[in-house]
């Protein structure tokens, strides 16, 4: 059975929103966080004691796919971060393993993927078929692409049908299954009558304002289109937000 979460032991993280090839804006936040990043484009330190952790969307809309998907996997696999799935890694995984169909602004991504050559591609493909589709913090924390309500958290559950629409809502939030008219899945705002004792981070619908509501955070703030790239630092419960470095 794959893995839908892994485990942090620790509430000292900095969770960052949807980067979406956004890599100035990425370095700036970075900055302000108190990470070191390099002439390299790497992460080079963390500060004390904290660990980043992604909420996915890396590429796909903003100038620098590749660069921040560098930036990202060797925080990653170096250990400094963690990072959960979020749907536009989700498409470009189906679409290099299986060949799905897929829009053009994820198609332009798969180009600057393949033109860094074959031994990146298969990098990007173990990387993200290694992503778990939430990360749990100590026992309290939930942090997740697209949202979880609390009748989808229990993480250990073997129902095929209930680790589906785990899945489901981690990576593409609470959809309906019916389109909008311009052809995107409706989604409902889960967020407003949240109860549960978790609190959930997450992002993927694009907010004008950050703010707190039943315990859950949306942090996506739309970095490919304001230039606003935001943080939310834990357990403090800080908003930060960088722009371009
Ligand atoms: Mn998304």
């Amino acid at each position: 059975m794959d893995m839908i979460y892994e485990k942090l032991d620790t509430d000292r993280i900095d969770v960052i929103g949807d980067i979406h090839g956004c890599f100035g804006e990425l370095a700036g936040l970075l900055g302000k966080l108190g990470y070191d990043v390099g002439e390299d484009g790497l992460v080079r330190g963390a500060p004390e004691g904290r660990t980043l952790v992604f909420l996915g969307d890396f590429t796909d809309r903003g100038p620098e796919p590749v660069k921040v998907l560098r930036l990202v996997m060797d925080a990653v696999n170096s250990g400094l971060a963690r990072s959960v799935r979020g749907n536009h890694e989700e498409k470009i995984l189906q679409k290099l393993i299986k060949g799905t169909p897929a829009k053009e602004e994820v198609m332009e991504t798969l180009r600057a993927i393949r033109a860094e050559g074959p031994d990146f591609v298969r990098q990007v493909i173990g990387f993200i078929d290694g992503l778990p589709y939430v990360i749990l913090c100590r026992n309290d924390i939930l942090v997740v692409h697209g949202g979880l309500k609390e009748e989808l958290q229990d993480l250990d559950t073997m129902d095929p049908k209930l680790r589906g629409r785990i899945k489901r809502m981690a990576i593409y939030g609470d959809i309906t299954g019916r389109k909008l008219e311009d052809g995107r899945p409706e989604r409902l705002d889960w967020a407003a009558d949240y109860k549960g004792e978790m609190t959930v981070i997450y992002g993927h619908t694009i907010v004008d304002t950050v703010r707190w509501r039943n315990n859950t955070i949306n942090i996506d703030t739309g970095c490919f289109r304001t230039g606003i790239l935001t943080a939310v630092r834990m357990p403090e419960r800080e908003i930060v937000q960088g722009t371009r470095a």
